[in-house]
C-alpha cells in the first residue's frame, strides 16, 4: 500500500507543472480527490487494514491528500495571477458578435417606396393617426350618411374623431396648407375594423400620392404607376387598371401588379388571378379642390392610395399578411 502511494504521489508531482490551464488542474483534482479519486480510495479503504499497518499508511495517505490539495491550490492561484492573454487563451480568435437588429421588412418596403418616389419630384408629407370625421370623410366628399362610410369599417374615439382609414385626409390637409403645383407622397398606419384574413390585417399602412397641377391628366397617373411599378419589379411587371369607385376621385381606378409568385400564370397567392390588388387611385373630383379652396376649373390633379403590406408581400414572396405582425425571428432575418 505504502508502494501504491508512493507512486501515486510521484505521478502527481509529475504531472502537476503541466497543468496550466483550469481545466487540466481541474482534471488532476478529478483523478486524485473526487469522490472517486485515487487518494480517496486508499483513504476509504482504511478501516479494511490491520491496526499497525492502518496508523502507517494512513499518514502517508493523508500527508499525499494534503499535498494534492496544496499543490492544486497553488497552481490555482498562479493561474488567477496570470495576465489574460498567458492562460492560453487564444486571442486571435475572431469575437463573438453582438446581434445586431435590422428594420422591419414593412420599414424597408416604405424607405423603398419613398427613394422611387422622391426621384420621381415628390415631396414627404404626413398626417395625425387620430383624425377629425371631416378629413378623413366629410373633406373627401363623403356625404353623412352616404353608403361610401360603410367601405370603411371605422374606429370611432369620440363621434367626430376616429383612427383614420386611409391616408387620403392628408391629401387634405396638404393642400390646405400649399398652393399648387402639389407633388406630395404621404406613407403611414391606417386602422380598419376588418375581418382578418391572408391579405386583410385591422392595421395596416398605406402610401399616397398627391399630384395638382395646371393640366396634370389620368395618362399622368398611369405613366408614374407604371414608372414606379417598374422601378420595384423590373420592366417585365404587368400593370392593370380597372374602373371603381372614390367618392373622392372621379374617373377612379382600382390597380393591380401581376403576380410575383407565378409571373402571372395564376397561384394560391393571387386567387388564380395572376394579379394582386395594389391600391386605388384616380382625377381628384372638384369637389375636393372646393373644399380646400383649389380653384377646379384651373386645376387637375390626381391622387392614389397603395398598400405597403401588399407591396411587401410581392418583394418578399411573403404568402400571408400576418406573419408581418408576427415577429417571427425566420422572418425577420430572412428580410434583412
Ligand atoms: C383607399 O383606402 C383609398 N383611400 C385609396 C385611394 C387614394 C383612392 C387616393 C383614390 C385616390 P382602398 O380601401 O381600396 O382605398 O385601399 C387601398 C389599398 O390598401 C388596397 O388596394 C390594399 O392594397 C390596401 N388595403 C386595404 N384594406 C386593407 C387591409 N385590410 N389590409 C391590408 N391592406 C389593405
Amino acid at each position: 500500500m505504502l508502494e501504491r502511494i508512493r507512486a501515486l504521489r510521484e505521478a502527481f508531482d509529475a504531472a502537476l507543472p503541466a497543468a496550466t490551464d483550469a481545466e487540466a488542474i481541474e482534471a488532476l483534482r478529478v483523478r486524485f480527490l473526487a469522490r472517486k479519486g485515487e487518494v480517496t480510495g486508499i483513504l476509504r479503504g482504511l478501516g479494511q487494514l490491520a491496526a499497525e499497518e492502518r496508523k502507517e499508511v494512513g499518514k502517508a495517505a493523508n500527508e499525499l491528500r494534503q499535498r494534492v490539495q496544496s499543490g492544486i491550490d497553488q497552481a490555482l492561484e498562479q493561474l488567477k495571477a496570470q495576465p489574460a492573454d498567458e492562460r492560453h487563451v487564444d486571442i486571435t480568435l475572431p469575437g463573438r458578435r453582438p446581434w445586431r437588429g435590422g428594420l422591419h421588412p414593412l420599414r424597408q418596403t416604405e424607405l423603398r417606396l419613398i427613394e422611387i418616389f422622391q426621384t420621381m419630384g415628390f415631396d414627404l408629407a404626413y398626417g395625425p393617426d387620430v383624425e377629425l370625421d371631416d378629413y378623413n370623410f366629410k373633406a373627401l366628399n363623403f356625404p353623412d350618411d352616404h353608403p361610401a362610410r360603410d367601405l370603411h369599417d371605422t374606429f370611432y374615439i369620440e363621434k367626430d374623431v376616429l383612427l383614420r382609414t386611409h391616408t387620403s385626409p392628408v391629401q387634405v390637409r396638404t393642400m390646405e396648407r400649399l398652393k399648387p403645383p402639389v407633388r406630395v407622397i404621404t406613407p403611414g398606419r391606417v386602422y380598419r375594423c376588418e375581418t382578418i384574413d391572408a391579405s386583410h390585417a385591422a392595421v395596416f399602412h398605406q402610401l399616397e400620392g398627391l399630384y395638382v397641377d395646371e393640366r396634370v391628366s389620368m395618362a399622368d397617373l398611369k405613366g408614374t404607376l407604371a414608372a414606379f411599378a417598374r422601378s420595384l419589379f423590373g420592366a417585365r411587371v404587368g400593370v392593370r387598371f380597372r374602373p371603381d369607385f372614390f367618392p373622392f376621385t372621379e374617373p377612379s381606378v382600382e390597380f393591380a401588379f401581376s403576380c410575383a409568385f407565378c409571373g402571372g400564370k395564376g397561384c394560391r397567392v393571387c386567387k388564380n388571378s395572376g394579379w394582386i390588388e395594389i391600391g386605388g387611385a384616380g382625377m381628384v373630383d372638384p369637389e375636393v379642390f372646393r373644399a380646400v379652396d383649389y380653384d377646379p376649373e384651373r386645376f387637375t390633379g390626381f391622387a392614389f392610395g397603395l398598400g405597403i403590406e401588399r407591396i411587401a408581400m410581392l418583394l418578399y414572396e411573403i404568402p400571408d399578411i400576418r406573419f408581418f405582425f408576427e415577429n417571427d425571428l425566420r422572418l425577420l432575418e430572412a428580410t434583412w
